[in-house]
């Protein structure tokens, strides 16, 4: 299986902090360079969506309905979910284990290469335009197609997901096209496209500056660029039906798997800047909506469980904070 367990014995005697790390290094002697979607070769590219086409085409390992496959039950892990790995500590190094089952997943129809990042930040300027939304050598565009009835705007109308009919929206089945519905921007603001103006250089930038705490990092990435990727994909004009990056099935835009690959790399670069980051992690879990007024969840730790249902064996946080430990064994480039 993907995770093994580590031991802290060497960290306890040498009473170093990075020795746990450097022992758990040791089976991660050539990690592997996840790339960037626009510097890929077409190759590179080609090859990666054939994989996702194929996830798309799979027989579902959850076996919910008839109707799912394997890319549904991504969708539906996530869906379920929802509440246990969103807005808390836990954010971040689940969803770097989502991304991670994933790339297994695409590895298992066939593709040699690893996860590839979208970085937005760098197309913030004309997110539209971005290489992501190519017909042929990306995953295809804006959505305005007809045939959606419920939920969901317009399906999109090019690239290699144009067939491809999700059945979840949240947890509920409802089987429709694939949908991005762009976001047109807010001129007031002078806003682009996609919600360009909300993850420029500048506002990354003083994410990556928040220094108090993990946790604070976390819900500065999270409540900002993370979610405003999400709606520039897919609120469209705020007044009605949405695409599939808006509610908790968004796995089933494929672009997610992007989007949080390029989230991943921007913890993983908040994490380079200090070494003590490397297992930074505080923060409390998310009590019910229900809970009284002004109570918290107990504090997080390394040994929380990370969920994956039946979709993969669960991991704990701690197997997932350092990408050069053998379970992950990646890294970015700088
Ligand atoms: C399952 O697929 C069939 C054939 O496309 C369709 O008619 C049916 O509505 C789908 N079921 C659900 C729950 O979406
Ligand atoms: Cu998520």
């Amino acid at each position: 299986m993907l995770f093994i367990k580590f031991t802290f014995l060497a960290a306890v005697v040498a009473g170093l902090p990075s020795s746990t790390n450097l022992a758990a290094r040791q089976g991660c002697t050539s990690p592997r360079l996840r790339k960037s979607w626009s510097q890929a070769t077409v190759e590179e590219r080609l090859a990666y969506l054939d994989a996702a086409v194929c996830i798309t085409k799979k027989p579902s390992r959850l076996g919910m309905h008839p109707n799912a496959t394997l890319h549904d039950d991504f969708a539906y892990t996530h869906a379920m979910l929802d509440f246990d790995i969103h807005q808390f500590a836990g954010f971040l190094p689940w969803h770097r284990y989502f991304v991670m089952v994933y790339e297994k997943a695409l590895q298992d129809c066939g593709y040699k290469g690893t996860a590839m990042y979208w970085d937005w930040v760098a197309d913030s300027n004309d997110p539209a335009n971005a290489a992501v939304w190519d017909p042929v050598t990306g995953f295809g565009g804006n959505g305005g197609g007809t045939g959606n009835t419920g939920n969901f705007a317009g399906p999109i109308k090019d690239g290699p997901f144009k067939d491809f009919r999700p059945l979840y929206s949240g947890t509920a089945l409802e089987q429709h096209g694939l949908c991005r519905a762009w976001s047109q921007g807010n001129p007031a603001n002078d806003d682009k496209d996609l919600f360009g103006h909300r993850y420029t250089p500048q506002i990354v930038a003083e994410v990556l500056a928040t220094d108090s705490s993990y946790d604070a990092f976390r819900e500065a990435l999270e409540g900002g660029p993370h979610q405003a990727v999400h709606f520039g994909i897919a609120i469209g004009n705020g007044r009605g039906r949405i695409g599939d990056m808006v509610p908790s099935s968004s796995p089933n835009d494929p672009i997610f798997f992007l989007h949080h690959t390029q989230v991943d790399r921007l913890w993983w670069i908040w994490q380079q800047a200090d070494e003590s980051r490397t297992n930074a992690y505080d923060g409390f879990h998310r009590l019910p909506p229900n809970a009284p007024e002004g109570e918290q969840g107990p504090p997080v730790t390394l040994n929380d469980i990370l969920a994956m249902r039946d979709l993969a064996p669960d991991a704990k946080v701690l197997d997932v904070m350092d990408t050069r430990n053998a379970n992950l064994c990646y890294e970015y480039p700088i």
